[in-house]
């Protein structure tokens, strides 16, 4: 086999060259050497071929893993893109998560102090009951009544002395909006009573509005049923006068005391003057 081949190089050699031939004929002693020579020369060129054809399989080899790399290296920024993505978005989570949970807290604590308002505010309606059964008692065992404040206590009832002046209706009306009526006099104690309470004349809850000379209280029970405290005087017109000497009508409300300081007795008056009044309510229990 080895021989075929030597032969097939050499006779391409002569082939292709009359140099060759020459030399082939002129230096045969060198014969050996020369075919040594041109194997060496083919080897060179075989070897050639080799090393370019690896070359270009190297380089497409290489090619190709620059192209995976390429590629893989693209998915891999993609993914580290992804990540970096995705851990912001976990870290705004574990922010809203922190947050929650921070307001979960101080909901928890407003709570706690809700309750502790709550049982406090408990305990203060339990002191306060607490007390208004002892007051009741209290109330029950002495006779002593409460009063609205601005109102005095006397008897079983709580009076209101005015500060302001206003006709007699409207002084009636006030009274009732103040949870009372204006007063209504049913005893010497109760005059005594009003009457070194007030230093001017006040309007009381009496008129003969509907029927003159007919005088009633605010709750409609008649004077004839209940002491009178009318003015006397000894040389001149008791009250009531109805005196028409200012006013056609007469005066058809009682007022104690008179315009002229005296505050010890009734008169009648003209309605429509403004005074101070006295309110009166039942005592609180
Ligand atoms: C990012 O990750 C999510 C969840 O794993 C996945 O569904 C998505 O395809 C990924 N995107 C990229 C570009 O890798
Ligand atoms: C965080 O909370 C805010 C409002 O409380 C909301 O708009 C946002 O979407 C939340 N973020 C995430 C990542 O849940
Ligand atoms: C609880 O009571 C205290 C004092 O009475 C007050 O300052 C506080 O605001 C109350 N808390 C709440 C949540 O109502
Ligand atoms: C009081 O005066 C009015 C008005 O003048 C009169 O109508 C009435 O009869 C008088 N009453 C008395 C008791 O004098
Ligand atoms: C009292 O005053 C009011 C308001 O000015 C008035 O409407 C009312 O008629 C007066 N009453 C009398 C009796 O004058
Ligand atoms: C308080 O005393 C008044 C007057 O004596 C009485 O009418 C009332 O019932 C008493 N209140 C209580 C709660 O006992
Ligand atoms: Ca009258
Ligand atoms: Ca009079």
């Amino acid at each position: 086999m080895g021989s075929v081949y030597e032969n097939s190089v050499f006779a391409f050699s002569t082939g292709n060259s009359d140099e060759n031939d020459s030399q082939y004929k002129g230096h045969f002693s060198n014969y050996r050497e020369s075919k040594r020579e041109v194997n060496t020369a083919k080897w060179t060129k075989v070897l050639l071929i080799v090393f370019a054809v690896s070359l270009v399989f190297a380089l497409g080899g290489l090619c190709a893993v620059r192209i995976q790399y390429v590629s893989v290296s693209a998915q891999l920024s993609a993914q580290e893109t992804n990540g970096t993505i995705m851990s912001r978005q976990l870290d705004k989570l574990t922010a809203n998560f922190t947050t929650v949970r921070d307001h979960l807290h101080i909901n928890e604590l407003l709570m706690k102090e809700l309750t502790a308002n709550y049982s406090r505010v408990k305990e203060q309606l339990s002191i306060s009951e607490e007390t208004v059964r002892k007051l009741s008692r209290f109330n029950q065992s002495s006779g002593c009544a409460i009063c609205a404040i601005h109102w005095t206590h006397s008897g079983e009832k709580c009076y209101y002395f005015s500060t302001v002046k206003m006709n007699w209706t409207q002084s009636r009306d006030h009274c009732v909006t103040k949870g009372g009526h204006l007063v209504i006099i049913t005893s010497q104690a109760e005059q005594e009573f009003l009457t070194s309470n007030v230093k001017e004349t006040h309007w009381i809850g009496l008129n003969d509005l509907d029927t003159e000379g007919r005088w009633l209280w605010v709750d409609n029970q008649p004077l004839s049923q209940t002491e009178e405290f009318w003015m006397k005087r000894e040389n001149g017109v008791s009250e009531p006068d109805n005196w028409t000497k200012q006013h056609v009508d007469g005066e058809d409300c009682a007022s104690l005391g008179h315009p002229d300081g005296e505050t010890d007795f009734w008169t009648d008056a003209y309605c429509f003057e403004e005074k101070r009044f006295v309110c009166e309510a039942a005592a609180a229990v």
